[in-house]
């Protein structure tokens, strides 16, 4: 089991938006996150920055950023792309965070 964090970026004034799409997160996707080997995944927000923090334990090759090529994937991001930052296809531009510290 592998521990993956990274970063992303929320357009300003967005968090409750967000939030609730979350809390709202389509049953597909979930299924789909747990099928690839995606648990423990927390998202944080600094108000500050507007940066969103993720973290994610996988079991597998690759983290929920890896999925790219899904069908649902792809609707999420599109989903999500007006109230953040997104490359050219709506992925989340999403920058790898290094663990400098863990405790069992
Ligand atoms: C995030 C982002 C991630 C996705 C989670 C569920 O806003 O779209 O790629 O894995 O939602």
């Amino acid at each position: 089991m592998q521990r993956l964090a990274f970063k992303m970026k929320l357009n300003k004034g967005q968090k409750e938006v967000y939030k609730k799409r979350h809390d709202e997160l389509w049953p597909e996707l979930k299924k789909l996150l747990k099928e690839n080997g995606v648990s423990e995944y927390s998202i944080f927000f600094d108000e500050e920055t507007d940066t969103l923090f993720a973290f994610q334990k996988v079991s597998g090759e690759g983290g929920s950023q890896d999925l790219a090529n899904n069908k649902i994937v792809k609707k999420w991001w599109g989903f999500m792309a007006d109230i953040m930052e997104v490359n050219p296809d709506n992925s989340p531009v999403s920058i790898p965070l290094e663990e400098v510290f863990y405790l069992e």
